[in-house]
């Protein structure tokens, strides 16, 4: 661990970086070709190695997906002799085999960097107490996270998911200015605060909030729900490309994440060609492993949709800024022939203030067409039934959608929450057994 060591938080200038990123890419593409992995020399086997020598030439490169680590799992994709790896981390997938990631030594101490400069980049401090509440164990958000924390200096409390009453109380007793959380989570823990009336003793200012997609209006509701000047904050990672810090966003520059370009190099492509789009463009995010050993990456497609903000941000920094999420390529429903994004449906929900910030959508399969059922809570001060709130988001979701959908509100604490792991929003229903209970 490289404590003391000063945190690069700006990044470099264009031509710097970019002389950097073609140096990295170059070295990178070498080492797959010459490392005797079965794998990259075939991937590898029409490129020619002196090809490659800057960032401009990316776009000759095969991209690879995520079926390439499951179609060699379990370590196929490991480019260093295993002695050389310390540490295994998986993603459950939702069917089959989980997708492993294995770390070298190098590989921890960037994991760890990139993720102090996103608490660094958000505020936090090295006096700083940081309750992490993202789950420890084969997901990647507690220990990347945790490193990232001791690495710039704060008192880390590794309590990962679940138990709402003892994170309370540690957050009460301990004072903890920044906590990290999914989202979903970090909502749960204000609402059960205020449940317990401790909400007032709580000293919590700044979420590090991610692994799972959230608009902006659950951003309001999250900051709402936590009172006085609590930042809600957006961090980016995936378990292939290193797990937790590979973008952050900061508190002068919101709605942007911050790519640690230096070594993760992003493009944005269309989802359905692969052709690389022009910056400002929404489509699927590609990350490249520039300085990773033991599984690097080449034009990893993410699935991720987002787009490279062209402007310039308000701040000095320099790395590249990209919107935050809005969903998955491989998220979208299709329903009577017609592409929904579930964030849409978020968008739309957080929109109306009569919601509150927990809802379900049901995708109904029963019958010949599929139809599309919502359940949303009322929020807290919404007064009466919600049969208003149910006509009005029937018309928007209408309106924006193109498709009817069955609104349903319930009171307020009705529906379930998610004490650990990412939220699930989206159900399947295929019989009369109702999804949501
Ligand atoms: O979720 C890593 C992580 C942990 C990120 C903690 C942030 C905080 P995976 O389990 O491999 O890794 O899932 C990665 O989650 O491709 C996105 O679809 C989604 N995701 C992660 N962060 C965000 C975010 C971790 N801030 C997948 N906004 C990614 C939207 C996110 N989606």
């Amino acid at each position: 661990m490289v404590l003391g060591q000063m945190l690069d938080t700006v990044g470099y200038p264009t031509e710097t970086k970019t002389a950097l990123q073609g140096e990295r890419l170059s070295a990178l593409v070498r080492r797959l070709s010459t490392c005797n992995n079965a794998f990259w020399s075939d991937r590898l086997s029409g490129i020619e190695l002196d090809s490659v020598t800057s960032v401009r030439d990316i776009s000759s490169l095969p991209f690879t997906v995520k079926a390439d680590l499951r179609d060699t799992y379990p370590l196929g994709m490991v480019t260093t002799p295993l002695a050389q790896t310390t540490r295994l981390h998986a993603s459950s997938g939702t069917s089959g085999k989980p997708t492993i990631v294995v770390y070298t030594p190098g590989d921890l101490v960037i994991w760890a960097e990139v993720n102090a400069r996103s608490l660094a980049l958000a505020g936090v401090r090295p006096d700083d107490i940081l309750h992490n509440g993202y789950g420890y164990g084969l997901f990647t958000g507690g220990l990347g996270l945790h490193y990232g924390g001791e690495r710039l200096g704060c008192t880390v409390v590794p309590v990962s998911g679940g138990n709402t009453t003892l994170q309370l109380q540690l957050l009460a007793d301990l004072h903890s200015r920044v906590m990290s959380a999914t989202p979903s989570f970090c909502l749960l823990l204000a609402e059960c605060a205020r449940d317990y009336g401790i909400l007032k003793d709580l000293k919590v200012e700044i979420g590090i909030l991610g692994a799972e997609p959230w608009s902006e209006g659950m951003r309001a509701r999250i900051q709402n729900a936590w009172g006085g000047d609590f930042r809600a904050l957006d961090i980016y990672g995936l378990s292939e490309v290193i797990g937790p810090g590979v973008a952050m966003e900061a508190p002068d520059d919101l709605g942007a994440l911050n790519v640690f370009d230096d070594h993760f190099l992003p493009e944005v492509v269309d989802p359905e060609s692969g052709g690389v789009l022009p910056d400002g463009e929404w489509g699927e995010l590609v990350l490249t492993t520039l300085t990773k050993q033991a599984i690097p990456l080449l034009r990893y497609r993410t699935g991720d949709i987002t787009r490279i903000l062209p402007e310039t941000g308000p701040s000095e920094r320099h790395w590249t800024r990209i919107a935050r999420i809005m969903g998955r390529s491989d998220d979208m429903l299709v329903i009577r022939g017609i592409n929904v994004y579930p964030g849409e449906i978020e968008t739309a929900l957080m929109d109306d203030p009569d919601v509150g910030a927990n809802y379900a959508i049901v995708v109904d399969r029963r019958g010949p067409m599929a139809e599309l059922r919502v359940r949303a809570e009322l929020g807290d001060r919404t007064a009466g039934s919600g049969d208003d709130a149910t006509s009005r988001l029937q018309k928007v979701l209408l309106d924006r959608l193109r498709i009817r959908t069955t609104v349903e509100m319930v009171a307020p604490g009705s529906m379930a929450r998610t004490e650990a792991g990412k939220v699930k929003r989206v159900f399947e229903q295929f019989d009369d057994v109702d999804p949501l209970g």
